[in-house]
């Protein structure tokens, strides 16, 4: 007996999971300015209870990534209570992001700096992550590098892929059994004529560079326009290259938009292409789902429930495609009836089964009706509007 689409989206929901990013409910911004919001976390306490609201009333949210030079103040010595808090709130810390781009000694890059000090110091601050992950118990470390140059000539591309590949390898050798490094790719910004890690090639290669503990991390929102991202994804998968996302949505470049809220067909072939990579090999594909967008304009914990329910929705959309039927229709080329898999599922109301997971698992059947029902956004701009006020007013100054 075939599996109902009830039971086919209840078993993908059941095993789909998307973490939060701390920084996504801090007051951030643009080059342009910050517009700051009375109730913005600015405290990583703050940051986990949020966070716990959005895991507390969508039930898919159970991890929060961290950034370390914004969470842990005192570096190493604030881990046990970060811990404690994460617990506090219900969620556990996850994902572990070194900073190597906002210190002034960084401004001619990190580990890609022509200074070999500034890439000593660099290494040493993702040793000091890594030390945190053990700590934690996070299984990845999510690298991301600024690194690059604006003006031709200015930087020698060769010896910083070196110089890279260096740094990596010696970064690498430090995981602790279980742990990964991500190594995330960015076509620019905020350099604006190379970026040492520009593509997922580039990815790829510093990756495989590293050791095995290394994957690609590919972030939606770090594509050229019109470029394939479910490609890309297909690929990896196939090289057992692919260790997560950072999920967003974008209209024309890193734009940190809400998963889904361009192009949502977009998110559900990249999905398809997971799911079909698990029917077709039978393995799992071990990824990290998570979120990295920021919340400027919205309301930060309603934008992040809207993405975590957007993910779900579209997952479990691409959790309908019948897999069978599509390698049938591509192996004789029959087009209109293969894109025709997508296209009805991609089409299907899943909303109901939606519902469904959430009354079976004790969560109320609109997540952000109950959150805004709940009262807790008007206590927390109540109580932090202070503090963020007096930020605004130094924002501006
Ligand atoms: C910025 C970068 C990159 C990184 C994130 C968190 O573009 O996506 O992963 O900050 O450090 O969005
Ligand atoms: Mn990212
Ligand atoms: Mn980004």
């Amino acid at each position: 007996m075939p599996a109902t689409q009830e039971e086919i989206v209840i078993k993908a929901l059941d095993s789909f999971r998307i973490e939060l990013p701390s920084w996504g409910f801090a007051n951030t911004g643009t080059r342009f300015g910050k517009f700051i919001q009375p109730g913005a976390a600015t405290t990583i306490e703050e940051k986990l209870a949020d966070a716990g609201q959005v895991h507390k009333f969508t039930g898919c949210c159970p991890t929060v990534a961290v950034h370390v030079l914004w969470d842990f103040p005192h570096g190493v010595s604030s881990v046990p209570e970060t811990v404690q808090l994460a617990t506090k709130y219900g969620v556990r810390i996850g994902a572990i992001n070194p900073n190597v781009f906002q210190d002034q000694i960084y401004k001619y890059g990190s580990l890609g700096n022509p200074d070999p000090t500034v890439r000593e110091k660099a290494l040493a601050h993702i040793l000091d992550s890594i030390q945190i992950a053990s700590l934690t118990g996070s299984r990845d470390i999510s690298l991301w590098f600024a690194d690059g140059s604006n003006f031709p000539g200015t930087a020698n591309i060769r010896r910083r892929k070196h110089w890279f590949i260096e740094g990596l390898r010696a970064a690498h050798d430090r995981l602790a059994e279980g742990q990964r490094m991500l190594v995330e790719y960015k076509p620019f910004e905020p350099a604006f004529y190379h970026t040492d890690i520009a593509d997922w090639g580039m990815a790829l290669l510093m990756a495989r560079a590293a050791g095995p503990k290394a994957k690609v991390l590919v972030d939606t929102g770090h594509h050229y326009q019109g470029q394939n991202i479910e490609q890309i994804v297909a690929w990896l998968l196939d090289e057992d290259m692919l260790g997560g996302f950072h999920f967003n949505d974008r209209r024309y470049a890193d734009d940190d938009l809400t998963l889904g809220c361009i192009d949502p067909y977009q998110v559900f072939r990249i999905f398809h292409e997971i799911l079909l990579y698990e029917f077709e090999t039978g393995r799992r594909a071990d990824i990290a789902y998570m979120v990295d967008q920021s919340h400027n304009l919205k309301g930060k914990i309603e934008e992040m429930i809207q993405t975590a329910l957007t993910a779900q929705e579209l997952y479990a959309k691409a959790a309908l495609v019948d897999h069978a039927k599509l390698l049938e229709h591509q192996q004789r080329s029959e087009l209109v009836d293969a894109e025709e898999c997508l296209k009805q599922a991609f089409a299907t109301d899943v909303r109901p089964y939606l519902r469904q997971w959430r009354r079976a698992h004790g969560l109320p059947e609109d997540p952000l009706a109950a959150f805004r029902a709940s009262g807790y956004q008007q206590r927390i701009d109540r109580e932090r509007a202070e503090k963020n006020l007096a930020a605004a007013s130094g924002a501006y100054a």
